[in-house]
């Protein structure tokens, strides 16, 4: 074929090509085909020297208009091409479709447990204080009139991290810290994590517990019975029964056993049906705090005068509170990380 009708058919010859493309790939592919270094075009051009001096500028041009016009036919197919596959895309999009729902983070029982038990005391005016889980022997045992040798602290005293240097195995350090930096009156809560030599199905090694202390000249054990009965009423309902139990403890004298009405119950030992409750074992009553007057010695301890000024304190596990709270009847739930507990305490 002669050179001129060689370049006259090129049109053509990429209108057919065009016919078969199935994909943009497949467009890429006739784009070198046809004006690549060695495509079509390119290969006719190289036949130039076949024609007379005086031919040669006019095919020239034609060559240049033939090549303007593949290059549109190619640029106008990749147009429609790249639309008809948004097309195809939007037409397999369904915008009736519910969306996802995002994972919504929650606050961990525990944690939640903790915040609203610091906000009820907050409310009656005490103040938060945190401190650290390191602390000495004399804020941890020493002031808290558990001297060396006292069998009370048979239980507690394994957890040393140097000679006098403990994991604190309750939050009344910051309740002797407390009282050796301010005078009375004095009114704190004390939340945190605590160490102790226990692990069972009941007991882990670390817990958090919130204790409280109210310093002043004239506060009694009535005050203390009034703070703990709007406390639990405040957190397990206005029904909650309160009675108060003798005990021991080495900080505080006289010290009680705080026990309240069962929130499964409602304080009868069994269900409607007459079936017995297990989670106060039919007594009606759940031990939930420990506390009592603050001992004469604790008071010396910090140099506070015992004659002048009398206090209460108390203490209780946040790890109860929550599993009565929200009903958790496994202990060991609040430290496995599964999200699928955890979630369940979203926005409740
Ligand atoms: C000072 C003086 C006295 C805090 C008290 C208890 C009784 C108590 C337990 C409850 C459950 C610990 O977490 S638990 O195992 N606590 O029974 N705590 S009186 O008495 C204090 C604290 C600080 C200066």
């Amino acid at each position: 074929m002669d050179i001129q009708s060689q370049l006259q058919s090129l049109e053509k010859q990429l209108a057919d090509a065009l016919q078969n493309i199935e994909s943009l790939q497949d467009l890429d592919t006739q784009r070198v085909n046809f004006l690549g270094r060695k495509g079509h075009l390119a290969q006719i051009m190289s036949r130039l020297p076949e024609l007379s001096p005086e031919e040669r500028p006019l095919f020239g041009q034609a060559a240049n208009a033939i090549k303007t016009s593949l290059t549109q036919m190619l640029d106008e197919r990749k147009i429609f091409m790249e639309n008809a596959k948004e097309a195809s895309l939007l037409a397999s999009f369904d915008p009736s479709i519910p969306g996802r729902a995002p994972w919504n983070g929650s606050l961990h029982p525990i944690t939640k447990a903790m915040e609203e038990v610091c906000s009820v005391f907050q409310n009656m005016g005490y103040e938060i204080v945190v401190g650290p889980e390191v602390d000495t022997d004399f804020h941890c045992f020493e002031a808290l009139n558990m001297p060396p040798e006292h069998p009370a602290r048979d239980m507690q005293d394994t957890l040393y991290i140097q000679d006098k240097v403990v994991l604190r195995t309750h939050t009344s350090t910051m309740q002797i810290r407390t009282m050796l930096e301010r005078k009375p009156p004095v009114a704190i809560i004390a939340p945190g994590k605590v160490y102790r030599r226990d692990s069972d199905v009941t007991h882990t090694p670390m817990f958090h517990q919130i204790e409280g202390l109210l310093v002043d000249k004239n506060v009694t054990m009535t005050d203390l019975r009034g703070t703990l009965t709007a406390f639990l009423r405040a957190v397990f309902g206005s029904n909650t029964k309160v009675r108060f139990r003798p005990s021991f403890f080495p900080f505080t004298e006289p010290s009680v056993e705080v026990d309240m009405s069962c929130t499964q119950c409602g304080g009868k030992g069994h269900h409607k049906d007459g079936s017995p409750c297990r989670i106060c074992k039919t007594t009606g009553w759940l031990e939930i705090l420990g506390s009592g007057m603050v001992d004469p010695a604790v008071f010396e301890s910090v140099g506070y005068d015992p004659k002048e000024i009398s206090g209460f304190a108390f203490g209780l596990g946040v790890e109860r509170i929550a599993m009565l709270k929200y009903g958790i009847n496994d202990l060991r739930m609040n430290f496995e990380n599964d999200a699928r507990y955890l979630a369940q305490f979203a926005g409740a």
